[in-house]
């Protein structure tokens, strides 16, 4: 496997809305895409900072792995993307070397990008995804 960059940091956060005076207004960044992400329950809102994305997360319901989250550990760094071609390949790789996934096969994410995370019980306790812009 070879990854290229981090493609995203995701944020978990109470309220977009609330947040994003400090990105915008203080980081001096700019929200180019807001959008609602339903098998994840999570509204996204994304700024680019050179190649690499910030993903603001925020649950849409109270069943939202991201709700669980803040609701254990606060707002805050909820996960990091890596992208890679092959985000298949890159699976079978890391499960051949012990590390537990939580998506066995890639599937659809935000802006169209095939995903897969790692759980972060295999991968010194930050959660991981894989991912890789479609063809
Ligand atoms: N980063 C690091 N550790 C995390 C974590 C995170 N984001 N979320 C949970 N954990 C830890 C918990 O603290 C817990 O550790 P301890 O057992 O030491 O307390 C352990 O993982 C298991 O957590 P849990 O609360 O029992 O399990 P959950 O039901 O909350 O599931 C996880 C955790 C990671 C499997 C689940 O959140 C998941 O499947 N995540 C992937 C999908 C996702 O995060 N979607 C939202 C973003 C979508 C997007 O970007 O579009």
């Amino acid at each position: 496997m070879q990854l290229s960059h981090i493609e995203h940091i995701g944020i978990a956060v109470k309220s977009i809305e609330e947040q994003l005076p400090y990105y915008e207004g203080v980081l001096g960044l700019k929200c180019y895409n807001i959008e609602t992400v339903e098998d994840q329950k999570v509204k996204t809102a994304f700024l680019k900072v050179g190649q690499t994305k910030i993903e603001l997360l925020e649950p849409t319901s109270e069943e939202s792995a991201v709700a669980k989250f803040i609701e254990k550990r606060g707002e805050g760094i909820h996960h990091i993307a890596y992208s890679t071609q092959g985000v298949e390949e890159a699976l079978r790789e890391v499960e051949a070397k012990g590390v537990r996934l939580i998506d066995e096969h890639p599937r659809k994410g935000a802006e169209g990008l095939n995903i897969a995370f790692l759980h972060p019980k295999s991968t010194g306790s930050v959660l991981t995804e894989l991912c890789e812009h479609p063809e």
